[in-house]
């Protein structure tokens, strides 16, 4: 192992994982690790939680990554992705609320990291440019740019792990008329701030999470109204007054949206809430994994191992009822099939199971369906390596009541308290409502004053 090279794309969560995973081998006293580099585009670590105000292209001329925007709070239970290895008690030293702000989740992801193991190995400010493979060596070439030197790298690695994350680039489709539209017209990856919107009339096209969190964010900081237009289903939430769904909107007509009931409805700003495209500019097609947003992508091995090539590993791909903790999973089996501790199996037989998983998918007829597949899959992985046991199907049960909670009160969701399957802790609930908390910052958080949790609820 000693003399092998492994290159991780990507410091967000799923690249830390990776990293982490390593680490704990290394704690645990493993002598003979391979040599890691992880490059990193961004100039710090954290992917997606990472909040930046820009948009479009960074200092250094390459795509923002960042999609995530001010006031933006966990949309799931914290519960629900709390790394088995490290609680929310021992970062926080007491109960919070089962609903973090954006900031507060950042500090928890970044409290795991031992800064003086891990930062070593990553190289900021590296977009990687292009990778490819020599079937006579089996290995890869890496090629970056290091912004920091002005010069390009290439080296060398027996494996890649891809972690760059599938929410960054955005799927912004084409409605007649949308460009003689007079207002503002982005996608929500741009989107950053909703007192930007305070006082309009505003579009949101898109009926999944961001039309729901971003419809709810302008609500929350003063829209004058949302509407929110579905191609396939209405979210179907029990919206406050000022807030509506409607059905596809067909064509624009200066600032006027027309929809495929027959209504129209005049609009300052549209925010295309449509979805990201998975985009992996620095891969050749023969190693390139071509999906959309699902839970199980086609031709990955456990969800991981290139089907074409397993010394190309995937993290993170699926799409996400588990966030932290299922990258963890992933992480640990890919960290032991790179130790040679998990063998993979033959070409065929690799087929035949991700077969197996796309006809289980196939199956799932409800979210709650969904949850569980997804649950499973977590299973399988954490049941084969080191990674320490944690209460998966109780969390899957905590995401069902989620929904729940969801379609009782969309607006008051995150009022809601769970308690964590890994420390037994009840999360203290909001002082308030969360539509009347407008403060996001860490610290303003953790002054406020958390309430126990009435019996009942616990
Ligand atoms: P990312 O976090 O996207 O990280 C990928 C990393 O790869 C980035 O650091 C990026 O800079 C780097 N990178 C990309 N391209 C290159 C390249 N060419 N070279 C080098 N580096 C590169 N999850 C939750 O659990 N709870 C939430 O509330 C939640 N809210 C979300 C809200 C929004 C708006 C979005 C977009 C996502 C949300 N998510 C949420 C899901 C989120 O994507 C995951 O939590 C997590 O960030 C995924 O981790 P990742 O490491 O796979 O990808
Ligand atoms: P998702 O979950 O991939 O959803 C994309 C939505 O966009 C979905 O409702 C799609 O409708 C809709 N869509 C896609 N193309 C179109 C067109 N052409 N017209 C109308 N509607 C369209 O992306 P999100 O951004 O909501 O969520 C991704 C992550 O970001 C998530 O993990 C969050 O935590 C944050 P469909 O149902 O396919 O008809």
């Amino acid at each position: 192992m000693a003399n092998q090279k492994i290159a991780i794309l990507g410091a967000g969560p799923s690249g830390l994982a990776q990293l982490r995973a390593f680490e704990a081998a290394r704690r645990a006293g493993v002598k003979d690790l391979p040599e890691i580099v992880c490059y990193e585009k961004q100039n710090d670590i954290g992917g997606m939680w990472n909040y930046t105000w820009r948009t479009g292209l960074d200092k250094n001329g390459e795509p923002v990554h960042g999609s995530m925007y001010r006031y933006l709070w966990s949309n799931g239970p914290k519960e629900c992705l709390e790394f088995a290895d490290y609680s929310f008690d021992e970062h926080f030293g007491r109960a919070i609320p089962s609903y973090p702000p954006r900031a507060v989740l950042k500090d928890y992801i970044m409290g795991r990291i031992d800064k003086e193991a891990i930062l070593k190995y990553i190289r900021f400010e590296c977009p990687v440019r292009w990778v490819t493979y020599d079937k006579s060596s089996k290995k890869f070439t890496v090629t970056v740019m290091n912004h920091k030197t002005g010069e390009q790298e290439t080296n060398e690695f027996d494996y890649v792990v891809v972690a760059t994350g599938h929410f960054s680039t955005p799927n912004m489709p084409y409605f007649d008329g949308v460009e003689q539209f007079p207002g503002r017209v982005l996608h929500a990856h741009d989107f950053r701030d909703a007192l930007e919107f305070e006082g309009q009339n505003i579009l949101l096209v898109g009926a999944s999470y961001s039309a729901e969190d971003i419809g709810s964010q302008c609500y929350k900081y003063g829209a004058k109204s949302v509407t929110i237009s579905y191609r396939s289903n209405a979210l179907g939430f029990e919206w406050p007054e000022g807030l509506e769904e409607k059905p596809l909107l067909t064509h624009f007509e200066g600032n006027i949206g027309h929809f495929a009931d027959g209504s129209s409805k005049q609009f300052d700003a549209i925010i295309m809430c449509t979805g990201y495209l998975f985009h992996f500019p620095f891969l050749p097609d023969e190693l390139r994994l071509q999906t959309h947003n699902c839970l199980y992508p086609d031709n990955l091995y456990k969800g991981m191992f290139f089907q074409n090539n397993p010394q190309l590993i995937y993290l993170g791909m699926q799409d996400q009822y588990f966030t932290f903790n299922m990258f963890d999973a992933q992480a640990w089996f890919a960290r032991d099939v790179m130790l040679n501790r998990i063998q993979l199996p033959d070409t065929d037989t690799c087929r035949d199971d991700i077969n197996e998983w796309l006809s289980r998918y196939d199956k799932t007829e409800s979210c709650n369906d969904s949850i569980d597949f997804q649950a499973s899959y977590i299973r399988e992985l954490v049941d084969a390596t080191d990674y320490p046991d944690f209460a998966v199907e109780k969390q899957a049960d905590l995401l069902k009541q989620w929904l729940l909670d969801k379609q009782e009160n969309i607006m008051g969701f995150r009022e809601k308290a769970y308690r964590s399957t890994v420390t037994d802790t009840m999360a203290t609930e909001l002082p308030g409502r969360w539509l009347d908390i407008k403060d996001d910052s860490l610290e303003g958080f953790m002054s406020l004053r958390f309430v126990e949790p009435h019996k009942e609820s616990a």
